[in-house]
């Protein structure tokens, strides 16, 4: 199994700080602003909604997000919200570094494993780059539903930045285990694209819990946020 947390990852914490401050400021706007992202369609590149599919599911996650195509960025970055005025500059300067790291892990998985540095990156070809914003708003129930079920990723590796909240929990010897947020540090995930074998390189199932936050503690108490 492969988790990884990288403290030392080179973004500056401006950048970091900037995008979450950005993404709360996003869903902090009236819901008629949000709105304007809304959609129930997967194959659009922008696109906010909530849960997986509320249309079919018997349980829905307590979870908005905000889903953004972010490579090559000159296709997308007119798509992106324009609201926070400064959303596309911070979002796009994060997503730009946060491919550099990407890249930089890839090489040294690729070392790692006995092959040339850029040997993983050649073979997956071109790649594209997604983000989601994830909104954990406090549930009130959080027994009766997850933030985020378990899952694995689908792509080929996902860095994860948490705000202060906690809530994601990784599977361990068959064990749920809480993962604290550590301030200025990635969680690193192996998808499933670039599995190698069981033991060697594989990924880890993960799932957001519904947390309770306790509104007298915090002062942004009404939620959680990640960005994966
Ligand atoms: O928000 C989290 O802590 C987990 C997010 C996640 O698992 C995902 O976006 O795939």
């Amino acid at each position: 199994m492969l988790v990884s947390f990288i403290k030392n990852h080179g973004i500056p914490q401006n950048v970091i700080d900037n995008m979450l401050r950005v993404s709360r400021e996003f869903f902090r706007l009236p819901e008629s602003e949000r709105l304007k992202s809304y959609s129930n369609d997967p194959s659009k590149s922008v696109r906010l909604s909530t849960s997986f599919n509320i249309s079919s599911e018997k349980v829905s996650n307590w979870r908005d997000f905000l889903r953004l195509h972010c490579y090559p960025l000159e296709d997308y970055l007119e798509q992106w919200p324009s609201n926070p005025p400064c959303f596309r500059e911070e979002v796009a300067n994060y997503s730009t570094k946060v491919r550099g790291l990407a890249l930089r892990l890839l090489e040294a998985i690729s070392e790692s494993l006995g092959l040339e540095r850029e040997s993983i990156e050649k073979a997956l070809g071109k790649q594209g780059q997604h983000m989601a914003i994830n909104y954990y708003p406090t549930c009130p129930e959080p027994e009766l539903t997850y933030g985020l079920p378990v899952h694995s990723d689908p792509n080929v590796i996902t860095i994860l930045l948490q705000d202060d909240v906690p809530g994601l929990q990784l599977l361990n010897n068959g064990r749920w285990v809480a993962v604290n947020p550590i301030p200025n540090t990635f969680i690193i995930n192996i998808g499933d694209q670039i599995q190698v074998r069981k033991r060697i390189l594989s990924q880890v199932p993960h799932q957001a819990h519904a947390e309770e936050t306790d509104r007298e503690q915090r002062e942004e108490t009404e939620k959680g946020m990640s960005i994966s």
